[in-house]
């Protein structure tokens, strides 16, 4: 009886010729590069199927049998048969690429299609395929009589974003704007560029600079600018002056729902642009000097009489400022006695005199402090703080 049962399974097993799988091991999991992508991306494929290494010496294939094809499709379009190859020899490990091609559309409203779609290819690297905006990429693969491994991934479109790879802009200086939109990687096997419009409140009509993909494949765009106040906008030059916001704005066409195909989203950023002069050194503040009612000097003090507290700023750069400029008198206990300002702009090259009145009331040393910040609300110092001593008899 057992000898019988042993003699039938013998018999029942099967024997397989070399380029056949091993059906009882039947591990092949699918394996793409990413999980999402855009439509005219590349997708890497990878299929671990062990069992599909006949010869260990060789490079071998997978999918191109019609009995155990691999299929690649987009929904209405799709390559078939596939062929992957062995990543070496001996490892089981199968890849491929395909590039996916979109379809008709139109990514910059120039009126001119910027996509060439076409379905053609057997493998493993000269595969194109076209795919719609919201559709997935479906990857099958007969792996043994009836054993079909399917991987799906997704496609679709994505908001693109922009900013400014410096928070703070100078003037004279160059920065650079980054647009990504994985949409724009038009060929995942050559730079890309799109255009970014610059703006500023000096130069409202502005700038269009081309912004360059960072990489091959990258989806990431950067245009690098310069900001003067010195000359006109011209290339990616824009003119504007200190103080001014600048506005970088990409218009994206190509977005995800619930956004239809045709829309266009306007997507902006904006940053301050600062001279490249330091703060403390905005303004020049002059040490103060005493006068009487009439403006004439003072020499000696006295308790009770007002004295005329004069002091002196000036812009020696070539942009105006706002300023407050503060006087504080505090007496020989560190107490503040008196705190005043005076609020102005100062054009370039200007200097100013700026007086405030003060009486004091007893005798003792007083330290009168003088300084300039650019505003009430933001106590930035545009200059040193000074400070004098005055005897008050
Ligand atoms: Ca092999
Ligand atoms: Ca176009
Ligand atoms: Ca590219
Ligand atoms: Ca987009």
């Amino acid at each position: 009886m057992y000898l019988f049962l042993l003699g039938l399974f013998l018999i029942f097993t099967p024997v397989y010729a070399e380029s056949i799988p091993n059906y009882d091991k039947p591990y092949a999991p699918i394996f793409t590069d990413k999980s999402v992508y855009s439509w005219t991306d590349k997708i890497i494929i990878s299929v671990i199927a062990p069992s599909w290494n006949s010869n260990s010496n060789q490079i071998d294939s997978i999918g191109n049998l019609e009995s155990h094809s691999i299929k690649i499709s987009s929904g209405e379009y799709f390559l078939k048969p596939y062929r992957l190859t062995e990543t070496t020899s001996n490892s089981g490990i199968f890849s491929g690429e395909i590039i996916l091609t979109g379809f008709l559309h139109d990514v910059d409203d120039d009126g001119i299609f910027d996509t060439n779609p076409r379905t053609t290819g057997n493998g493993p690297t000269n595969g194109f395929l076209e795919v719609d905006r919201d559709s997935a990429i479906t990857i099958s693969f007969e792996f043994a009589d009836g054993v079909v491994l399917v991987e799906s991934v997704p496609v679709r479109w994505n908001v693109g974003t922009i900013n400014f790879i410096d928070d703070l802009l100078f003037l004279e200086k160059s920065t650079m704007v980054r647009v990504i939109d994985l949409d724009m990687n038009l060929n995942p096997e050559a730079i890309d560029n799109l255009s970014i419009q610059l703006f500023s409140d000096s130069d409202v009509a502005g700038i269009e600079a081309n912004a360059i993909e960072t990489s091959k494949d990258s989806g990431s765009f950067v245009a690098t600018i310069s900001l003067s106040q010195n000359s006109p906008s011209s290339g990616n030059r824009l003119y504007s002056v200190s103080g001014d916001e600048i506005f970088a704005k990409y218009d994206d066409h190509t977005l995800p729902k619930p956004y239809s195909k045709s829309d266009t989203l306007s997507i902006e950023t904006s940053a301050r642009v600062d001279s490249s002069i330091p703060l403390i050194e905005r303004i020049k503040n002059s040490q103060i000097t005493f006068s009487d009612g009439l403006g004439y000097e003072l020499e000696s003090f006295s308790q009770n009489s007002q004295i005329q507290i004069v002091g002196n700023i000036s812009n020696e750069h070539d942009f105006k400022q706002k300023f407050v400029y503060m006087f504080q008198v505090k007496n020989d206990k560190h107490v503040v006695e008196s705190l005043s300002w005076i609020r102005g702009e100062i054009t370039s090259k200007q200097s100013l005199d700026v007086s405030q009145s003060w009486t004091p009331k007893k005798s003792g040393l007083y330290e009168i402090e003088t300084f300039v910040w650019s505003s009430i609300n933001d106590p930035t110092a545009l200059s040193p703080l000074m400070s004098t001593l005055i005897n008050i008899p």
